[in-house]
Parts: C-alpha cells; sequence; structure tokens
C-alpha cells in the first residue's frame, strides 16, 4: 500500500488524495503540521530536501515528492493518462502550465493569505504580481475550457486534477472566479467524477499528526 505524507489543507497533498481515491487505490495517510514546521525537521528534510508536502511512499520504501510526479506515478496505465504521444504530451502541458504559471500565483495567494497567520504582511511585497498572473492563468484556462470539457481530450485526466486543487481555492487567495464561466463550469463537472472527494477527506487509514 503506498503511504503519502500529506497535509490536510494543502492543495498540492490534495492532487495525491484526489487521484488515489479516484482510482479506488487504498493508501495510508501521514498528517505532516508544515504551519508548525514539521517539515523542516532533519528526518523529513532527508525524505524531501525541499522541505515540502506531498511525498508519496512506496511499499519498497521509495520516496517520491513533487505533486506532479505522483500525479504521474500513480496514474499512469489509467485513462487519466493517456498512451497515445500527443494525447499524453497535452496533459503534461497543462501540469506544466499548472507549476510555472497557476501555482506559483493562486497557489501562493491562497497559502499565505488563507492558511499562514500574518502572510498578508510578511508577503506584501508579492500580492500585486500574484493578482496579476493568478488572474492571467485564469484567463489563459477560461479560454481553453471555452469550446471543451477538460484540458486535454474529451475526457478527466492528470491536468484536470493538477489545475482542479488551487483552481477551486482560488477565492481564499482573492481571486474572483465571477468572471470564468467556463472555468466554474468544469469545476463542477470534475466534481461529478467518480471517486471525486472533497480537500477534507481522508482515508480510514490516517495517522495524525507526523513528522
Ligand atoms: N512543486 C511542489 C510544491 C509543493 C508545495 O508547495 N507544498 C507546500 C504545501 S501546498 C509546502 O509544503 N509548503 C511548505 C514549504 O514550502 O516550506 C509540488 O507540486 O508538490
Amino acid at each position: 500500500m503506498f503511504t503519502l505524507y500529506s497535509m490536510k489543507f494543502s492543495a498540492n497533498s490534495y492532487k495525491a488524495r484526489l487521484i488515489l481515491s479516484m482510482l479506488g487505490r487504498p493508501f495510508r495517510l501521514i498528517e505532516v503540521d508544515i504551519l508548525s514546521g514539521a517539515n523542516k525537521t532533519p528526518e523529513y528534510l532527508a525524505m524531501n530536501p525541499a522541505g515540502q508536502v506531498p511525498i508519496l511512499a512506496l511499499p519498497d520504501g521509495r520516496l517520491l515528492p513533487e505533486s506532479g510526479a505522483i500525479l504521474n506515478f500513480v496514474g499512469e496505465g489509467t485513462p487519466l493518462l493517456p498512451d497515445e504521444r500527443f494525447a499524453r504530451a497535452e496533459v503534461l502541458r497543462w501540469m506544466f502550465f499548472e507549476q510555472h504559471s497557476h501555482d506559483p500565483f493562486i497557489g501562493q495567494a491562497r497559502f499565505w493569505l488563507h492558511l499562514v497567520r500574518g502572510g498578508r504582511e510578511l508577503k506584501q511585497n508579492l500580492l500585486e504580481e500574484w493578482e496579476d498572473r493568478g488572474y492571467d492563468a485564469l484567463r489563459v484556462m477560461d479560454a481553453h475550457l471555452a469550446s471543451r470539457p477538460f484540458f486535454a481530450g474529451d475526457a478527466v485526466s492528470l491536468a484536470d486534477i493538477a489545475l482542479y486543487a488551487n483552481t477551486h481555492l482560488a477565492h481564499e487567495g482573492g481571486f474572483d472566479l465571477g468572471p470564468f464561466q467556463a472555468v466554474r463550469i468544469w469545476l463542477q463537472r470534475l466534481e461529478r467524477e467518480p471517486g471525486f472527494v472533497p480537500i477534507g477527506w481522508v482515508p480510514e487509514t490516517s495517522l495524525q499528526p507526523s513528522a
């Protein structure tokens, strides 16, 4: 069975929980309290020098940090990651977009403004850039989704899971999804997929808390 080092309100951790649920893969969850520094202990840094969640631990002990890598690993061989070369590249296109143009702005805004006490004051110099670049990302997503149901191809893929996590929480980072109708409809479409679970969901096999 997989073990997932994860934080309940972390959107990157949620991507991993969501794919494991959508694929019906049982896993053990270990809650890492990143707001109290449990991700910066020598033991945790030995598992992931970046000091971040999520980390997927394989049954043989190998460790895989990075939400996109975890999505790829878990999704390999399932309809969430097509075999055909171009179709797969389209999934990757949107996963790279998520890491470069979406999470650093919408994800960071939501993390610091919603989860970290005093985050607004600490990150005052970044707020304008987060807002500008975050709305840029939402405009790109809305334009793309205006004529298709999902980001890559006609069916749900890893790209949708990657982008759903922070987008459905964008309001917590101060973003208004009101003008982005195609994005709002897509969010609801993903929520109707089999195995969908909300961010607060935990599997029965969970341990709390841990480093
Ligand atoms: N690129 C990484 C980013 C992971 C990330 O930013 N995790 C956040 C929580 S959502 C974290 O652990 N933050 C604590 C820190 O960076 O110190 C991924 O996609 O997994």
